[in-house]
Order: C-alpha cells, then structure tokens, then sequence
C-alpha cells in the first residue's frame, strides 16, 4: 500500500552519505545516531496510527541545543531534508519523514530546567513527556494547563508545534495563552532563545506565537517556558446519559450558568463511540441502561462539600428539567480514572479496527452532530454503510463539545477509493459551509495540508508560505507537509 499516495520525492534534497553519517557520529557519539538498522529505525518511520510510514534511514537523537543548532545548520548547508519528531503520537502523518528525511527526534533532551512556585512558571526541555512534567509538578501542588489521552508518549514540544487542545482546554486555554517563552532552533541552526518567563510583554512582534502550531516546518522547538495552574483540590467527575444532541447543549449552557467558575471539562460521545469502546476494550457499564448521548462533566476547586453541593444541584436540575435521564458521580479517584478511560480510549479502540478515517472538525456547537448525521445518511446513500457487507463499519463521534471541537471518526472495513471520495471533500465542504476549521486542534500535517483552502482564504496562505520562505529558504523542515502542495 502506497502510505503517501501522489507524493514525489523533491530530488533537491541531499541523499544521506557516509561522510554525513560520520559528521553526525562526531557531533553525536554513537548512540545519538541510528542508521540503517531497519528494526531501530521503525519507530521512527512510522505513525502511531501505522497509517504513515516513511524510509528514512537516519534518525539522530541530540541531547542539547547546541547540538540541534551544529544539526540544523549542517542539513540546511547541504540541503538534507528534516523531519522534527517528538512522541510520534500526532494523527495527521506530520511527524514521519515521506522519503528519507532525517528524523530528529527530541527523546533525549528531556531535562527540566526549572520552576517558580510563585509564579508557577515551568521550564522545560521539548522532549520531556507531558505526564511526566504533569507528576512533577504535581508533587509540588500545580499541574500542566493541558491534558491528553497521549500524555504517557506525547512531548511538550510536540503539544507546542501542534499547539494540542485536549480535555483542559475549555478551562485553561490553549497554549498560545499559557506558553510564556520558547527556546527554538531555526533551519539555519540559529538559536532563537525567547525562554520568557514574563505575563506581560508588549515589546514588539510575539515571535514565540508563531510557532506554536507549526508542526517543525519553521524551526526546532527546543525549550518551553509555561504557566502552570495549581492542582485543584477537589476535583468530580459526573456521567449523565441523555436522549438527543439537543439535551448535550442545554447541559453544557446549564453547567456554565451553575458550576461556572469550577467547571473544568464537558466532553461528550454517542452510544456508537461507546460500542465501539465496549468492542474492543474490557470495561464495567458504568451505568445501568443504555442513551444515545454521554456527557462527562469535571469540576475542580478548593472546597470540596461547595463543589458536590453545587455539582448535586446541577444533577438534580438536569434530572428534573429531563435534560439528562440518568447521571452517576464518580465516588473515588478509582471511578474518576475509569470514567476518563471512557472517554480517553475511542481513539485507542478505533485503532483496532481494520481501517479509520479521522476528522477532527471545529464549527458552531448546534452544527456539530447535524454534521454525523449528515454524514451517516451520506454514506448510506452512497452504499457503503448499512449492509451487512458494507466498506463502513461505524460513524462514531465524540469530542470536546465544550470547545465546539468534534471528533468524527468513520471505522472501516478497508480503505476504498469509493469510501474516500464520498466522505473528501463532501466533509470538507460541509465545514466550510458552516464557517467551521478543518482541523481544529490535530493539525494538518500530510493528512489535511491539501485541504487547507477550505479554512483558509488564497491571501492568507500565501502569507503563510511567505513566512515558511522567508524562515526556510531551502524548504528542508518537514517538506511535503502542512502547506498544500498542490
Ligand atoms: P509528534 O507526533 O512527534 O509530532 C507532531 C508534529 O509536531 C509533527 O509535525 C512534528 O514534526 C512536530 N514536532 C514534534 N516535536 C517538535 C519539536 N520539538 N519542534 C518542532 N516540531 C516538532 N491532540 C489534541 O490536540 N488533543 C487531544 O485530546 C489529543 N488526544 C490524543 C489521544 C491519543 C490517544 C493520541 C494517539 C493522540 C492524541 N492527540 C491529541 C494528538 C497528539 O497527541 C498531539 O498532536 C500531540 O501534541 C503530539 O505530540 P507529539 O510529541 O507526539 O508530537
Ligand atoms: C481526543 O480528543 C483526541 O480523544 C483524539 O483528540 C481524537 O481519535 C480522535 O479522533
Ligand atoms: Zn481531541
């Protein structure tokens, strides 16, 4: 199976010699550079998905940024094509090479550099681990403004070059808010050292903004600083079940209005993305019968007995006013933890299945399940969805409702060109129709980079490309990537 159909190798780029090998042996020492060894090197070229694999056949590993500076500006010198990788966990193919791009992963430069318990500002290396640097802090009362079901792989610098949402946003933000400094190596091997640790600085361009969501095509992300929350005290979990997406709005308005300021995630599924969680992973029903909507909702605060009294009032309201027809409240952190596992573990089971096609779609939140519906009656139009031999298994959807973020997620029995082409660009379209992004916080990677039009108008595009020019001349960070190509 061709992984990267309609791709050609850009022959501008230098193939990798010997004498490169040994340039990066002197720079590295032998266990910073893995070459030809196709059982080492297969981490590194493919996807978490294995829905992406690349041939590279070179993969370095610095430990400094000295050494991610001597790399960059000997591949930009001889033209060396260059693929910035942090945990591998992204879903959009971004972070494995094409060809034989050079994978520069950051595993190895995982220090942290330093804490401020006044401020709560955090330094770090790029590729400490988001869990990780979520433990730490958390011995000392904070914890990270962002949260993932990838937190155990994903690398903050990673998070930071696909600015990642995840299940803090609605409460924390994105990270263009909490970021406070980077450390970045441009493709020349300059260093741009803006490690700020400041709230407040107006004094010219916010050159760090630029990137945060810039999936390695402009510059190595090498050092963050960023501004971490204290670890809530209390914190519940609740899980209510209901009857229509129409009921999912009205608890999401009722819990700003009532849980307001601890309210700290409202993420939802549907009954499909439930099955196909029960299909594939070993779970007690967390409640007793079965709706067509779940809504978990998290507060976390300082006061426990307001945070249950406020939280048993928003229940009891939602039960009452049938919003809700069934909710349970998690008793301890044990039922905390497996209720999120719900939650965490679609995109986990979706991967068991033969083939998945992933949509991660920002739009107006009433739009958001007209949208899978659509898409449901689509296919079935089409052909491929509601025979027992049909190419599509399942229409799964789930996300983070709160964000107006939904994940839609279309399982397959096989990838099929009739299948492809009744969902892109039908999907696309859709969204754009709506005023919505086609990529609200996965990125675009080689998986939407071509479809970028339909968020993004001509004039704006072309100021992107300006700046990837004007910031890689020689085009060697992450080529056939993130921008269209076409
Ligand atoms: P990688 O996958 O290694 O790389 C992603 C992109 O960033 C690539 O383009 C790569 O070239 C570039 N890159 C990586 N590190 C650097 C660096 N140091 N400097 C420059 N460029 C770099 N995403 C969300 O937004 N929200 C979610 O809730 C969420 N949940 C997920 C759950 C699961 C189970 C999985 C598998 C993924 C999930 N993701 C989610 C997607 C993914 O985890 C995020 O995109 C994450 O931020 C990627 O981090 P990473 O370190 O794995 O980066
Ligand atoms: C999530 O919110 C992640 O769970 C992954 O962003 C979404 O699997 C997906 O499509
Ligand atoms: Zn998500």
């Amino acid at each position: 199976v061709d992984k990267f159909p309609g791709h050609v190798r850009n022959e501008n780029f230098k193939k990798i010699t010997e004498q490169d090998v040994d340039f990066f042996k002197s720079l590295l020492g032998e266990t910073g550079v893995v070459y030809k060894n196709e059982d080492d090197l297969f981490a590194f070229n493919t996807d978490w998905m294995n829905k992406f694999r690349g041939k590279s056949q070179l993969a370095l590993k610095p430990k400094t940024t000295q050494q991610v500076s001597a790399i960059m500006k000997y591949c930009n010198d001889q033209k060396i094509a260059v693929v910035p990788q942090g945990g591998n966990t992204g879903l959009v193919g971004g972070s494995v090479p094409l060809f034989d791009e050079v994978v520069l992963s950051l595993q190895n430069m995982n220090n942290i550099r330093g804490f401020d318990d006044v401020s709560g500002v955090l330094s770090a290396d790029a590729g400490c681990v988001l869990e990780v640097l979520d433990n730490w802090l958390g011995e000392k009362g904070y914890m990270m403004p962002l949260d993932l079901g990838a937190k155990g792989s994903c690398h903050i610098g990673g998070n930071i070059a696909t600015n990642a949402g995840g299940l803090r946003l609605l409460r924390y933000g994105s990270l263009h808010g909490t970021v406070l400094g980077l450390e970045v190596v441009l493709p020349d091997g300059t260093i741009l050292d803006n490690m700020a640790t400041l709230r407040k600085d107006n004094t010219g361009y916010d050159l760090k903004q630029l990137f945060i969501g810039s999936e390695g095509t402009i510059g190595v992300v090498t050092g963050v600083s960023i501004l971490t929350p204290h670890r809530s005290k209390a914190v519940n979990v609740a899980l209510l079940g209901l009857n229509s997406f129409e009921d999912v709005q009205k608890a999401f308005t009722h819990s700003r209005k009532e849980l307001s300021e601890i309210l700290s995630a409202f993420e939802f599924w549907d009954i499909n993305a439930l099955e196909m969680f029960k299909k594939h992973a070993v779970t007690k029903a967390a409640m007793e019968n079965e709706y067509p909507f779940y809504v978990l909702v998290e507060t976390s605060g300082s006061n426990k007995d307001h945070d249950d009294e406020k939280l048993n009032n928003y229940l009891e309201k939602m039960m009452e006013n049938e919003v809700a027809q069934d909710g349970v409240v998690a008793q301890d952190e044990t039922q905390i933890r497996s209720l999120w596992a719900i939650r965490e573990g679609f995109t986990e089971a979706l991967g068991k299945e033969p083939a998945v096609y992933k949509y991660d779609i920002s739009m107006p939140v009433p739009k958001i399940y007209e949208c899978v519906e659509d898409m449901r009656a689509h296919l079935t139009q089409g052909g491929v969805l509601g025979k027992p031999d049909s190419a599509v298994i399942d229409v799964v959807a789930y996300g983070h409702v709160g964000d107006g973020n939904l994940h839609l997620n279309i399982a397959a029995n096989r990838h099929d060109k009739k299948t492809s082409e009744l969902i892109e660009p039908y999907l696309f379209e859709w969204v754009a129709k709506h005023k919505g992004s086609i990529s609200a916080e996965h990125g675009l990677g080689v998986a939407k980079n071509e479809f970028l039009g339909y968020s993004k108008s001509p004039v704006m595009i072309n100021m992107m490309k300006t700046i990837k020019n004007l910031f890689d001349p020689n085009g060697i960070m992450n080529p056939y990537k993130y921008l269209p190509t076409k």
